[in-house]
């Protein structure tokens, strides 16, 4: 039964009280974590309210909060140009590093007084909100720090953003503020999340940031308002109209205003109390109910903040102070060997699971046995783990003193795990191989490589479903995928009953998917093919090079045929013999590739294979066309390194390509420009020593965008 007042004056006053009440428990709970009134009496307000609407309907309020989820999914996020830019950070991977940054501040500012601000680096993912007359309009995130993209329908689910500043448009509340801060999935809602993945078959995500960034980019806002997300402020983006001369009051600020602000936030007033504050934020972290992966130290005054400046990225008057990375100890269980597509032994360390940067692990590649001998692990060994760039998991090693008397050492099986064969370790390799080509293991992964993301991509092809095709000997190798038809797939038995007994079949529907999906990876791009077939050394970028020099399957297979000329025979120069052997000639192949693509053609069940592929209807060949961009960029060779902000490198590479210039995986004397992205490493130092221009993302988007080569060096 509704309790809707029947009178439109009483419901509007009605309503307009429930919602200041409303906004008042909100601000109460999730601003400053003290709530005056149950859960339950909060929801029955909230009943009330939405009753109230649900008779009046014309009285629904954009910001009452009834409509936190409002707007159906969209398809697109349309982008937000930032107001002022969102910077980066620089990082301090020590406290040496701080103590520079410190020391650097200290001869700026000179005799004058230099407080500190020290806040938790939150570990989520950057937000931009925009309120207009006390309400919210616009929320975007960080993008590329100019341009973002507008999550607005979905941020507006996230409960603690208020949808109103808390203030009267008639009081102080500005006509335009804009806040920023980091939007995050709490540790706990994180592991519900990933339980609840597995459950529904799908993949985990690798750490809360990644999972609060999703939820934020959900097409669907219902998808976003499930996901339990929460919000810490750190910034008020224009200080001067209210009057704000420190970033210690535009806190004060932001959390009167109704925002969520870090608890943990510590004003210090000199270098040697921010020192320890860092120092001794690491101890909180194991904590706290969110993931922190440092400290950020920005300088107080905003008039000294103006005075240091920014570089080209980041201000000089903050510094994030990063923890090294979190190291657990567990107990080592198994080394498992794993066999790969091409025969390859990799041992696998599963031991007891354990969370580490937010998320539980319990398995790391222990690469090989050399490796395995380097870190001395044994089973039964209490080990170090911890999460390499805080994603891969990593054995670091063993704590020796906690060993077992008498562990004994672990040493590479001497027959396939999987098949029994014999296993062999050539001459100065490192890699342990199953030699035999019939192992079934190896058939598994061959399979799935070809229908696999970078190869073939027959989206729904997994792992199960390749191993039930192969037992049921409908599928022997990759072309065997082309003569599978919908009735065949929609009986295929998946090896699990039904409740009632029944076997579980894959059906009808997800079979015509499935047959769409490998009928359309038929005319894949070749490059896709050649790395699809897994020839060893061949990898994508590899694939790429080869498909544009030859632009067929036949091309190659013609030059693979032809014996290589040899160094040394006829008084042939090491560097005439690779001039003159038409594979290893092409920029970035050389001698090792060229040979381990003879060995593959040179082996007639390959060619054979190739046959099948053929008569089945896959496409060997370029799809012929003319370039569709004047190929202003001919001659010039990139490499791309470090993170982009606004493509993937594959992508960049695939639109330098299309104005004809040659992308690299490694810099030499060859390489015309380096694109260093952030976080460059090796590449950017070799571009340096070797004197090879770098250039930046910015203008990475000139070259594209105007399709000018780059001004040479100088
Ligand atoms: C936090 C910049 C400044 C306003 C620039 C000084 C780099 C992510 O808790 N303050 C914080 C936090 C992040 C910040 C600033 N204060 N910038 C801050 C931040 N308490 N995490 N960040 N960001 C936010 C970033 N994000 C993605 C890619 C590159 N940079």
């Amino acid at each position: 039964m509704s309790s809707a007042p029947a009178d439109r004056g009483a419901a509007t006053e009605r309503a307009e009280a429930l919602r200041r009440e409303i906004a008042h428990h909100d601000y109460r709970y999730y601003a400053l974590d003290a709530p005056e009134i149950s859960d339950a009496a909060y929801d029955s307000l909230v009943r009330e309210l939405r009753e109230i609407e649900e008779a009046w309907p014309e009285l629904v309020t954009p910001d009452s909060p009834t409509q936190r989820v409002g707007v159906a999914p969209t398809a697109t996020f349309a982008p937000v140009a930032h107001s002022q830019r969102m910077y980066s950070l620089d990082n301090a991977m020590d406290l040496d590093e701080l103590d520079a940054w410190l020391a650097r501040v200290r001869d700026a500012v000179g005799e004058r007084e230099c407080g500190f601000v020290c806040e938790l680096k939150i570990d989520g993912s950057s937000l931009a909100l925009v309120y207009e007359d006390g309400a919210l309009v616009r929320a975007a995130t960080r993008g590329d720090g100019r341009t973002g993209e507008d999550v607005t329908a979905n941020v507006r689910t996230i409960r603690d953003v208020p949808l109103r500043l808390r203030w009267d448009a008639s009081d102080s509340a500005p006509a335009r503020v804009e806040v920023r801060g980091e939007v995050y999935m709490p540790k706990a809602s994180f592991e519900r999340l990933n339980e609840a993945q597995e459950e529904a078959g799908q993949p985990p995500f690798a750490n809360p940031r990644n999972a609060a960034a999703g939820a934020v980019r959900q097409k669907d806002p219902a998808v976003t308002a499930s996901r339990d997300l929460a919000t810490f402020l750190y910034q008020v983006v224009d200080v001067r109209p209210l009057g704000l001369t420190r970033q210690s009051d535009a806190l004060e600020w932001l959390r009167a205003a109704g925002f969520r602000v870090n608890p943990d936030v510590v004003t210090c007033a000199s270098a040697e109390e921010v020192r320890a504050y860092c120092a001794s934020a690491v101890e909180k972290r194991d904590d706290l109910p969110y993931e922190i992966d440092g400290v950020v130290v920005k300088v107080d005054s905003f008039a000294l903040q103006e005075e240091l400046g920014y570089t080209s990225k980041s201000p000089r008057w903050a510094i994030a102070f990063k923890f090294p990375p979190e190291e657990k100890t567990t107990v080592l269980r198994e080394i498992r060997v794993q066999v790969g597509r091409t025969g390859a032994l990799t041992p696998l360390a599963e031991f007891d699971p354990v969370t580490v940067a937010g998320s539980t692990i319990a398995r790391a590649t222990l690469h090989n046995s050399d490796e395995v001998r380097r870190k001395d692990v044994r089973i039964g060994d209490t080990i170090v783990v911890r999460k390499a760039g805080d994603v891969i998991p990593e054995v670091v090693g063993p704590v020796i003193g906690m060993r077992e008397p008498g562990a004994p050492e672990w040493r590479m099986p001497a027959e396939c795990p999987s098949c029994g064969g014999p296993v062999w370790r050539p001459e100065g390799e490192v890699v342990s191989r199953c030699t035999n080509v019939g192992c079934p293991a190896q058939r598994l992964e061959r399979l799935g490589h070809w229908a696999g993301r970078g190869a073939m991509d027959i989206d729904g092809m997994g792992a199960e479903i390749i191993t039930r095709l192969v037992e049921r000997d409908l599928v022997h190798d990759v072309a065997d995928f082309y003569l599978l038809d919908e009735a065949t797939l929609a009986a295929l038995d998946m090896g699990r009953l039904k409740k009632d007994g029944s076997p579980v079949v894959l059906g009808p529907v997800v079979a015509a998917k499935l047959v769409a999906t490998i009928d359309a990876s038929r005319t894949r791009p070749l490059a896709r093919v050649l790395f699809g077939l897994g020839i060893r050394h061949v990898g994508s970028t590899v694939a790429e090079v080869l498909a544009a020099e030859f632009g067929s399957l036949d091309g190659l297979m013609d030059a693979a045929a032809l014996e290589p000329p040899r160094a040394g025979e006829n008084g042939l120069t090491i560097a005439a013999a690779l001039a003159a052997d038409p594979i290893a000639r092409v920029e970035g192949v050389g001698p090792t590739i060229a040979a381990s693509i003879r060995a593959f053609f040179g082996n007639p069940d390959n060619c054979a294979l190739v046959e099948r592929l053929r008569e089945r209807g896959v496409r060997l060949a370029e799809e012929r066309s003319e370039p569709a961009r004047p190929q202003t960029l001919d001659g010039l060779t990139f490499v791309l390194t470090g993170a982009l902000e606004r493509f993937t490198r594959d992508e960049a590479g695939a639109a330098l390509k299309e104005l004809g210039a040659k992308v690299a995986g490694s810099v030499s004397k060859k390489t015309s420009f380096v694109i260093a992205g952030e976080d460059a490493g090796s590449k950017y130092d070799k571009a340096l020593a070797l004197g090879v221009p770098v250039l930046g993302e910015d203008d990475l988007v000139r070259i594209l965008e105007s399709g000018e080569p780059p001004a040479p060096a100088g």
